[in-house]
């Protein structure tokens, strides 16, 4: 029994690395892997190899059971679209200066690694270029706190750069990734792929400034790909970069801002907005603006009620909400 992982896909061929040995080898698929919502072969799955006769040629028998599953949700058919699978990390990107910060987008992505359930940490990138007018960096990464989320400050265009605010740096974020299988989101801009290189000591020098497939030209790919970065493995997937959340349920949207859940209960009105002026509503009655740590929780909920009511507009949610919020 020979046991691998799939770090290439195309529709009929997965290229596999042997556990045991390293060695990448080509490998097809038993029919009934490739039919079904449920048997669909992704990169990052964990399979069972059989030699066929065929020189150096395999097939996947098994798939193992799966953990950190990234997907989407197919409304029509109540099923999830798996585009990688056994994720232990997402690496939420955002720039300190251009593209400008946008906490918005970090709680965007914040929710898919909550429904994702996969372990989600901040890097600040662009410190080089950050100006404390701007922005309150700490207060960003107070407001990740409560969630028990890391964030890290990095400059991938300078090496030298030494962490000056928020205690976790590049260094630390290196051990972190150690041995794991991490996943980048983040907006194009904001220097996922500089960030790759320079954490892979340049070893690897992806293509930056460019859309589309890292290192190999400005065409984007339809597949997704595990780089191995010899301490860690990055998946490149373009099933991802989309920002729309139309596909989540619209019934109980706030369990994907865990740290409000406890508090929205406690509202008068099951459909309660959360508005500033809602009637009993418990955030706006128990929460003071201008106390710091309240501050923090009031930020986390000016997002929930951007997001639940830019989604109410898309005909996605539109003929699906009940009303109720919470
Ligand atoms: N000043 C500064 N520029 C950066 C930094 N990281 C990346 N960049 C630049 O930002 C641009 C986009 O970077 P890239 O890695 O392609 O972003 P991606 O689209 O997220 O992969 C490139 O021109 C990079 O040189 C940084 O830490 N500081
Ligand atoms: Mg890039
Ligand atoms: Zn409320």
């Amino acid at each position: 029994m020979i046991k691998a992982r799939v770090y290439r896909s195309s529709q009929r061929e997965f290229e596999c690395k042997v556990i045991d040995t390293g060695e990448m080898v080509l490998a097809t698929a038993m029919g009934k892997l490739l039919k079904g919502k449920d048997h669909q072969i992704v990169v990052g799955d964990f399979v069972t190899l059989e030699e066929t006769n065929e020189e150096s040629k395999y097939t996947i028998t098994e798939i193992d059971k799966r953990y950190g599953e990234v997907f989407r949700v197919i409304v029509r058919e109540a099923s999830k679209k798996v585009t990688a699978s056994n994720i232990d990390l997402l690496i939420i990107t955002t720039s300190v200066s251009e593209p400008v910060y946008k906490r918005g987008i970090i709680d965007r992505f914040l929710v898919r690694a909550f429904q994702w359930n996969i372990k989600p940490l901040i890097v600040f990138n662009k410190m080089d270029e950050y100006d404390p007018q701007t922005f309150d960096i700490k207060f960003e990464q107070d407001r990740l706190n409560i969630l028990g989320i890391k964030s890290y400050e990095m400059s991938a265009i300078d090496d030298s750069y030494e962490k000056k605010y928020l205690g976790l740096g590049k260094q630390e974020l290196v051990s972190e990734l150690e041995g794991k299988t991490a996943l980048f989101l983040g907006q194009s801009g904001v220097g996922k792929s500089q960030i790759i290189t320079s954490l892979s000591n340049k070893k690897f020098e992806l293509k930056t400034g460019g859309v589309g497939r890292w290192g190999k030209g400005t065409h984007t790919t339809s597949w997704s790909e595990i780089i191995d970065l010899e301490k860690f493995l990055v998946v490149d997937s373009p099933g991802v970069r989309s920002l729309s959340l139309e596909d989540l349920p619209c019934e109980d949207f706030i369990s994907y801002f865990p740290d409000l859940v406890d508090m929205s209960v406690q509202c008068k009105f099951q459909n309660c907005s959360h508005m500033e002026n809602a009637k009993g509503c418990a955030f706006r009655e128990n929460l003071d603006p201008d106390k710091y740590s309240d501050a923090l929780a009031l930020s986390r909920l000016d997002s929930f009620i951007r997001i639940y009511d830019e989604l109410s507009q898309t005909p996605e949610w539109a003929n699906r909400i009940t009303g109720k919020r919470n």
